[in-house]
């Protein structure tokens, strides 16, 4: 199997994260990817090939320009205010309620302002590099795609930052850009066929439902710890079915605290029916490996065989699929977590 991946992802480097009240290690950190990468090199079935350029085409085709454009800036312009910041993290949020009845936001480029108009939560820093790592992410994803588009019959993308919970028009919940969304709309804007984003990442993508919610040539599968008790509590409900033309085209399935391989599978194998009755020209599948028992972040109770039935399963759909990497924290199990997923699909 053709994997895709980039040193650029380094870039994307930060100290901390407020989470939960405290200012901790970060869990999202480089050596995620690094280990991913290392089992992968390791093992022949795999392919390894750095990405091409896209440019930010495929990118503003998914996000507002004025997100793109504040994090290709915003690092630097805080610096000329705050000198020497490494994390760069608001510490005032625009939200709607500040405006209550007066009309549209004040647009300023007070930076301090700014950063609390695109960023919605607090363990999302920005730093250095970060810009450059999410481009990477994307450029990533895009050359994975390519390759299946061209003939592969699957291909795995080793992004980071993830992109799951990346709405059209905000960052956060350790994701900029939101890599599956953008290669979902750049297959079926380009092919003219359906595309189908598979989230088995821990956690709801809900950045991911709110870009293709309206819409019908995108459908929006996600199995993910119930919203009632998970981040990011405000999306993930099975009452979320989408909207408009979209309406039947997203499918929410929360999951209980301590699911196991063989509950983890009944619900899969609900999602694949779901998939086949839509019939995509492609499944984009947001890989998070965070439904592992021994995750830090998460409660679900899936072992590395768990995943390995995952990909098989999916297989079964005889559908081309790109694996874009999302989450996963237990650095030590993450590389083979990953691992038995693809041989599961098929390497
Ligand atoms: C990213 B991905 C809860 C804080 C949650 C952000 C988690 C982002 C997960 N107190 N922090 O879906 O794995
Ligand atoms: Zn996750």
């Amino acid at each position: 199997m053709l994997v895709v991946a980039s040193d650029r992802h380094r870039n994307h480097s930060p100290l901390a994260e407020i989470e939960s009240s405290g200012l901790q290690p970060p869990f999202e950190h480089p050596g995620r990817a690094e280990a991913i990468r290392e089992t992968l090199a390791a093992d022949d079935s795999f392919e390894l090939v750095e990405p091409d350029e896209w440019g930010l085409g495929p990118i503003e085709a998914i996000h507002d320009p004025g997100l793109v454009t504040f994090l290709a800036r915003a690092w630097d312009d805080y610096q000329v205010e705050h000198p020497n910041t490494h994390d760069v993290v608001p510490d005032l949020f625009a939200m709607s309620g500040l405006m209550e009845g007066m009309g549209d936001f004040p647009r300023r480029s007070v930076i301090d302002l700014e950063l609390g108009r695109w960023c919605f939560e607090t363990t999302t820093p920005l730093t250095e590099g970060s810009y450059d790592a999410a481009r990477s992410a994307v450029d990533v994803a895009l050359t994975a795609t390519e390759a299946v588009l061209t003939g592969a019959r699957n291909a795995y993308a080793l992004c980071r930052p993830p992109g799951h919970h990346a709405p059209s028009g905000l960052y956060g919940g350790y994701c900029f850009f939101n890599n599956a969304a953008i290669t979902a709309h750049h297959v079926a804007s380009t092919t003219g066929s359906k595309v189908t984003v598979l989230d088995v990442d821990y956690h709801h993508g809900n950045g991911t439902q709110q870009i293709f919610y309206g819409r019908a040539d995108v459908q929006y599968v996600s199995l993910h710890g119930d919203p009632a008790r998970a981040y990011p509590y405000i999306t993930g409900f099975g009452s979320e079915i989408g909207a408009g033309r979209g309406r039947g085209a997203n499918l929410n399935i929360p999951l209980p605290v301590g699911a196991d391989d063989d509950a983890y599978l009944v619900s899969l194998g609900r999602a694949a029916d779901a998939i086949s009755a839509f019939a995509p020209s492609l499944i984009v599948v947001s890989l998070g490996v965070d439904a592992y028992y021994n995750d830090p972040i998460s409660d679900l109770g899936v072992t590395a065989d768990g995943f390995q039935r995952q990909g098989s399963l999916i297989s079964e759909l005889n559908t081309p699929a790109v694996v874009l990497q999302e989450g996963g924290y237990d650095v030590e199990a993450i590389g083979d977590n990953v691992r038995r997923w693809l041989v599961g699909l098929g390497t």
